[in-house]
């Protein structure tokens, strides 16, 4: 995407006016660190936090049927207000950062990826999700927003606090990001801009600064363009969408790939298919997405190996399961990879082979089997049960594997 596009889409949620001057110096800046949208959201003191993020109102029942799993951290009460976070907060700066690099989607359904991705004769491939095959973005927006900050307290003369955060605080970014005009919440519960799609990285600054809002008082956010589609919940291949809108995180296989560091539930493992981290589906076959541009920025391109010709983009599924925890400190220095673990990378690559149909005439066939026997056999329980599950998949599959 071009910087004449992004600025034109940071004019879309500036609103102009006399008392709207630091608003608009936080958009120009959050601009030139490379931000694709930057909006501004009020909080102001007497409000009810229901009718500035009026989903936050779905917290608590979205907790009590448990949908957030093992993420204790969800529960954390600070998130049902903004203000409990930052003493004195008073605005919510929002930005998005672009990270489309551009490359094929991961296919309509798990079983279809794990056939179709069988490119490459020699060996079952795996899936990393878009947003971990580059440099953890954390990293990349956490320094992005210092920047803003630091920019900020040479501009502003009045001393103020201010709080960023990538995913780690206490708040819902995207309701935040609703609310300052960066676009909607589609019924896969993603973010969408009308022009970028949903291939979008979110931050939030809380702070004690009185900015004017991107919103004026009466004015609703971006309107929901999902329309009568409901393409994400029909393609989602572990039916994790008990309605539009809501997500059961515990059949996620973004939950369950990156964030479950116990057993993955048997009967959920088949449609986790190829993936390995994460998981991009519904956001595959989301119409916004169609011609979503794509990112300028190299850091959130595919890391390529090219001495031992590892890729994170369709990754050799014999490589990761096989990997020692050295080489997975090596291959995921500074990746958002990293937050599975050596030990869940290797479980879900267990799981991908399971569930890649290979044949016993195939070359791998005969390096895949003795992989998944010494794993079964691994002190790791965690490991050794996965491996074992893979194996007898393996063995009882013995049908087609494309690329043979
Ligand atoms: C926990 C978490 C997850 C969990 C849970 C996801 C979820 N939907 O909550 C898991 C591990 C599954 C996950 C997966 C992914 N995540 Co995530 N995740 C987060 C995190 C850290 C917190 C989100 C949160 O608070 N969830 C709690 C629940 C309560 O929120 P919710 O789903 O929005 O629930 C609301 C609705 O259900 C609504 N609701 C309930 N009932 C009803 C009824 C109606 C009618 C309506 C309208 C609404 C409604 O109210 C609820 C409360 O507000 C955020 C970062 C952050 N701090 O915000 C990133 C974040 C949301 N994730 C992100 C990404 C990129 C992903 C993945 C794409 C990664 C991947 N490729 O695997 C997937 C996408 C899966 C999906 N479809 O959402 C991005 C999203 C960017 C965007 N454009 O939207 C974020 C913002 C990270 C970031 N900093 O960029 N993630
Ligand atoms: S990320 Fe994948 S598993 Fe999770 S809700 Fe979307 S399609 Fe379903
Ligand atoms: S796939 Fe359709 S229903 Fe789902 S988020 Fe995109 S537009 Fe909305």
């Amino acid at each position: 995407m071009t910087s004449k596009t992004r600025y034109d889409i940071i004019a879309v949620v500036t609103l102009t006016g006399k008392s709207s001057q630091e608003s608009i110096w936080i958009k120009e800046r959050a601009r030139t660190l490379r931000f694709d949208l930057c909006g501004i959201v009020s909080l102001s003191p007497g409000e009810n936090v229901g009718e500035i993020f009026p989903e936050l109102a779905h917290l608590d029942d979205w907790l009590a049927r448990g949908y957030a799993g093992e993420m204790r951290y969800l529960r954390d009460p600070r998130r049902a207000d903004p203000r409990s976070v930052l003493e004195g907060a008073q605005s919510v700066i929002a930005v998005a950062l672009n990270y489309n690099s551009g490359h094929p989607s991961s296919g309509p359904t798990s079983a279809s990826r794990t056939m179709d991705s069988a490119d490459d004769a020699t060996s079952p491939r795996g899936w990393i999700s878009r947003y971990a095959w580059g440099d953890d973005y954390h990293e990349v927006l956490r320094g992005k927003l210092n920047a803003l900050v630091d920019a900020m307290r040479e501009h502003f003369p009045e001393s103020f606090e201010a709080r960023a955060y990538v995913d780690t605080g206490p708040v819902i970014e995207r309701v935040a990001a609703k609310y300052a005009g960066l676009g909607w919440l589609g019924k896969n519960t993603c973010l969408i801009h009308p022009q970028l799609g949903s291939w979008l990285f979110l931050g939030v600054i809380l702070t004690t600064l009185a900015l004017e809002p991107s919103l004026a008082p009466a004015q609703p956010p971006p309107a929901d363009l999902c329309g009568t589609c409901t393409r994400c919940l029909d393609a989602c291949p572990t039916q994790a969408f008990p309605k539009p809108y809501v997500l059961d995180a515990r059949r996620c296989i973004s939950y369950l790939t990156i964030e479950l560091r116990e057993s993955i539930p048997a009967e959920l493992r088949h449609g986790i298919g190829n993936a390995v981290i994460g998981c991009d589906i519904c956001q595959d076959v989301c119409p916004w997405n169609r011609k979503a541009p794509s990112t300028a920025l190299a850091v959130f391109q595919p890391r390529e190996n090219h001495e031992d010709g590892t890729s994170l983009l369709n990754p050799d599924l014999e490589r990761l399961a096989s990997l020692s925890q050295t080489e997975f400190s090596a291959m995921f220095r500074a990746s958002a990879v990293k937050r599975a673990k050596w030990r869940g990378v290797v479980r879900n690559a267990c799981v991908a082979l399971g569930n890649s149909r290979i044949a016993p005439e195939h070359p791998s066939y005969r390096r895949i089997v003795p992989l998944l026997e010494r794993l079964a056999a691994s002190g790791d329980s965690l490991i050794a049960e996965h491996a074992q599950w893979a194996l007898d998949a393996v063995r009882a599959s013995g049908s087609s594997f494309v690329g043979s």
